[in-house]
């Protein structure tokens, strides 16, 4: 690899959230991962989460592989595991923000009894749904979303089953933040993922995107390029919409936005609430108390308001000094006052941004990257009676190591921009 490739690799203003050692990633050209990738990584800078309390849990697929080229602790569990997986850590370390980036073959199909139960028990995770229409990485087979009509290697004459509407299955499950964008509309993606890092129970974000290699190509629908187009045409922003609206036929009208955000306690509240009950104010979890949680979870939200009001407060000093772009606090980029709009309709969408006080907070030097995804959950051993008391002990840190699923990527067809569009009805 040239020296000015390295350059670039070390200057890149992404080099802070990913593992820029792992690019060039596997990713077909014009496929939407990456860029979902990017919008994400940019939504973790702009939260002012620390990074090292972000723990990402991906399943198997193509978008499964986003687990290992980020700079955060992650996993890249096994088909469909993803959310179970990220259950365990959340339940293990409450203080991570923990999230899951899969595909929607892994978590609506072979793992859709996980993802309705998540949501119904309000399980404080952020979901990122890549929605292909199509298993990518197994050659282009239907998925429980695919539209009606579509070709996919198991279909060869068009679909006939009727697909899932995701943000209508999640709310039908209870899910407390539910967002769609189409990889067209990056800065829509940050801000939704942004809002679901700051907030808590179970926030799901799909992300309609195109799959060139395969999903397109068998349909006859161009390129990754043809396809952003008609995300531009098609995309209707709808905050607030009836989720029953949001079915989205072969080449049809795309309703986007944000549909629910409410509150109500997730999972470990309303255990912690049944367990106080249980065992009076006494009640501990890992060692401590409510209250004593209670203190440390606002002087985090605390330290995570400085650190936003401190990224914004230098954004073009960051950019200007691309190699001190290692470190979180140079490496932030300007983050907008709007969600810029990609598409007409998107132009509408009501700017989200809060006002954050001011408070200069020095960013400590990231880390270098870690060569393997390793998680680890220093969580104090889960007591297994209610009544434990504040000596518990401590137990051994928990550490998994990602697997490292090694598999050639795809190659693009040249032959799909070639081919005659077809719309199917
Ligand atoms: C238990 C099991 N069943 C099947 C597979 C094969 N498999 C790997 S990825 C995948 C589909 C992934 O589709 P999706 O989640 O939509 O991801 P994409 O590749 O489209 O991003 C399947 C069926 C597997 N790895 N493990
Ligand atoms: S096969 Fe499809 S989903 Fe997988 S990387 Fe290529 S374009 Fe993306
Ligand atoms: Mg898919």
């Amino acid at each position: 690899m040239s020296t000015d490739i390295e350059k670039f690799k070390a200057g890149s203003p992404m080099s802070s959230t990913l593992r820029m050692d792992r690019m060039p990633h596997i990713w077909c050209p014009g496929c939407g991962i990456g860029s979902e990738v990017n919008s994400f990584a940019e939504a973790v800078k702009r939260s002012g989460i620390d990074p090292k309390k972000v723990v990402v849990v991906s399943g198997i697929g193509c978008t499964g592989r986003v687990a290992g080229y980020v700079n955060f602790d992650s996993i890249h569990t096994t088909h469909g595991r993803a959310i179970p997986v990220a259950t365990g850590i959340k339940l293990a370390n409450p203080e991570l923000t923990v999230v899951v980036f899969s595909g929607e073959g892994d978590l609506a199909g072979i793992g859709g009894n996980h993802l309705i139960h998540a949501a119904r028990r309000n399980m404080d995770l952020v979901v990122i749904c890549n929605n292909n229409f199509t298993y990518g990485m197994t050659g282009g087979q239907l998925t429980p979303t695919t539209p009606g009509s579509a070709m996919a290697s198991t279909t060869p004459y068009g679909n006939y089953e009727y697909p899932f509407s995701l943000p209508f299955l999640m709310d039908a499950c209870g899910a407390t933040y539910i967002a769609r964008w189409t990889s067209l509309h990056s800065r829509n993606v940050t801000q939704s993922i942004e809002e679901a890092l700051l907030r808590k129970g179970f926030s799901f974000i799909e992300i309609i995107s195109p799959c060139p290699t395969l999903y397109l190509r068998r349909n006859r629908l161009g390129d990754g390029v043809d396809q952003l187009q008609n995300y531009q045409d098609n995309s209707i922003l709808k905050h607030g919409a009836d989720t029953r609206e949001t079915a989205i036929d072969y080449q049809g009208k795309i309703v986007v936005g944000k549909f629910v955000e409410k509150n109500k306690p997730t999972y470990l509240e309303a255990s912690d609430k049944c367990s106080v009950k249980l065992v009076g104010d006494d009640y501990q979890l890992y060692g401590k108390t409510i209250p004593e949680r209670e203190a440390e979870e606002k002087a985090e939200k605390e330290r995570i308001a400085a650190r936003r009001a401190a990224m914004q407060a230098e954004p073009e000093e960051a950019a200007a000094e691309p190699k001190k772009a290692a470190a979180p606090k140079a490496a932030v980029k300007k983050a907008p006052a709007k969600p810029a709009a990609a598409s007409k309709t998107a132009k509408k969408a009501p700017a989200k941004a809060k006002p954050v006080k001011k408070a200069a907070v020095k960013a400590k030097p990231a880390k270098k990257a870690a060569t393997k995804a390793v998680v680890k959950a220093p969580a104090k051993k889960a007591a297994t009676k209610a009544t434990v008391k504040k000596a518990a002990p401590k137990a051994a840190k928990t550490k998994v190591v990602a697997k490292a699923v090694k598999k050639a990527a795809p190659k693009a067809t040249a032959k799909a921009k070639a081919a005659p569009k077809k719309t199917r009805k």
